[in-house]
């Protein structure tokens, strides 16, 4: 973030006029931060002084530890804090400039805007995370000589549509296959509309105001169609883009036929395992999350403990919308999936199940009981990751074949400790999976495709 002399200087005069009288405060500590995580959302040092600044009220206060814990508790700044959780676009230039205005109008200048909570930021923000100065390796797979667009921001201008790969109508999402100038490899686009605010206030603001435009579109009786144009903060979309996009990708978003699979734990060895150890997503992008690499100040809760710790993070999908919440917990040690979970695992599954809970009714407010917290089966990403969604959000991958409940799985090994290594596990397998083939040759799936036997 370029800083001027001209900026400080204007920043120095700011802050004089607006500054409450001081100062009994000490300059932010950072460690604070990790004392109460939460403060990332809205607490802001002031450079050079014994300030700090409150994101929701926009003022600057006095700093010491106890000023910002009974500014939290005071009515006004719960207030504030509610409204500038949806407030994306104020979210976004402040983040964008790193000055905040005070009440007077005036600037003040904060410090290290990368603090802020990413599940906060617009997604194109998130794409600029992967800048070269954070030299974030990109996942490149089998696609290593391209270099990666996320490299530097990207327009989505410079994108040449190449194959509509699928489209979730239920879910408002399209997959396009395509091309980035001045990129040979292929990219995938993953555009996903919004879901709507609930709460009254934000629906007011976003959407019943003179800045949606309304058009009829026809009129029958006392029923009326209506295109609706919301204000641009309102109308925004998420978008994904993978680049560089390798075949499994492809395979991954492109519309297929599924076939279900029953695998026995010796299939399982002879025949899953050795196709995950061949050709398995990398796993880069998770290991540069456990190292801190990339996503660090997305991280929302961390136990560094090798056998029983485990970090949370809200999911890349996650538009951080409360009713769409989608937060990961990655286990620090390397395990592939509940395939080789047993007895000795109990602790780490307890313990994402219990300080995950905890971590999100605090940083959330969303409670046990309105969780839905799993595992996939199988997963797309071989590295034990548990997801936590909002019960009442209808999130991908929660069909019988694939969801298993942490809840159900703890009590499956207290059962039995081996349970994963002799129950049979069903999954989905689509025909273009290099796996669908493995389990054809072995005669676990029929020779014949559905679309040749309709032929015939
Ligand atoms: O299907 P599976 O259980 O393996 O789910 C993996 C989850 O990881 C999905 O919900 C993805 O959206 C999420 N995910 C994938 N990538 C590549 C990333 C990433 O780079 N960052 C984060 N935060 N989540 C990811």
């Amino acid at each position: 973030m370029p800083k001027t002399s001209q900026s400080k200087k204007a920043k120095g005069k700011a802050v004089k006029s607006d500054l409450p009288k001081r100062s009994s405060g000490k300059k932010f500590q950072l460690q604070w931060y990790d004392e109460y995580p939460e403060w990332r959302n809205w607490v802001r040092p002031i450079k050079n002084d014994n300030l700090f600044y409150c994101r929701a009220c926009k003022k600057p206060f006095s700093c010491s530890k106890s000023n910002i814990e009974c500014h939290e508790k005071t009515k006004v700044h719960a207030k504030a804090f509610s409204l500038l959780k949806f407030d994306e676009a104020r979210i976004l230039s402040q983040t964008a400039s790193g000055k905040f205005l005070t009440r007077s109008g005036s600037t003040v200048e904060v410090e290290d805007y990368s603090v802020l909570n990413m599940a906060d930021r617009k997604p194109e923000e998130i794409v600029t995370e992967c800048s070269p100065e954070k030299k974030v390796k990109s996942e490149l797979e089998k696609c290593e000589n391209d270099v990666s667009v996320h490299k530097s921001a990207i327009s989505l201008s410079n994108f040449q549509m190449k194959r509509l790969l699928n489209v979730n109508s239920a879910r408002k999402q399209v997959f396009v296959e395509g091309n980035f100038a001045g990129h040979d490899s292929s990219a995938i686009v993953i555009l996903e509309k919004k879901s709507f605010p609930v709460e009254e206030i934000f629906l007011n603001r976003g959407f019943f105001n003179e800045g949606t435009i309304i058009r009829k579109n026809y009129r029958n009786g006392i029923y009326g169609n209506y295109e609706c144009f919301p204000t641009r903060e309102y109308n925004g979309i998420n978008a994904t883009v993978i680049h560089p996009a390798s075949q499994s990708h492809l395979d991954k978003y492109s519309v297929k036929e599924l076939h279900l699979v029953e695998e026995t734990y010796e299939t399982y060895k002879n025949i899953t395992l050795p196709h995950i150890e061949s050709q398995q997503f990398s796993l880069e992008w998770v290991d540069n999350i456990l190292a801190h690499r990339a996503e660090a100040d997305r991280i929302i809760y961390e136990d560094k403990n090798k056998e029983t710790g485990f970090l949370m993070l809200p999911d890349l999908k996650w538009d951080g919308n409360p009713e769409s919440l989608t937060v990961l917990a990655l286990a620090i040690k390397r395990i592939k999936s509940i395939r080789e979970l047993n007895a000795s695992h109990l602790p780490l599954l307890k313990n994402i199940q219990k300080a995950g809970i905890e971590t999100i009714l605090k940083k959330y407010n969303v409670p046990a009981s309105r969780l839905r917290i799993y595992l996939h089966y199988r997963p797309s990403y071989y590295h034990l990751h548990v997801h936590f969604t909002y019960l009442m959000f209808e999130s991908q991958g929660t069909f019988v074949e694939k969801a298993h409940l942490l809840s159900t799985v703890i009590q499956n090994i207290e059962l039995m400790p081996d349970y994963y290594q002799k129950a049979s596990l069903s999954f989905a397998v689509a025909e273009n999976d290099p796996l669908y083939k493995k389990y054809q040759e072995h005669g676990l799936l029929p020779s014949e495709t559905s679309s040749s036997a309709e032929t015939s």
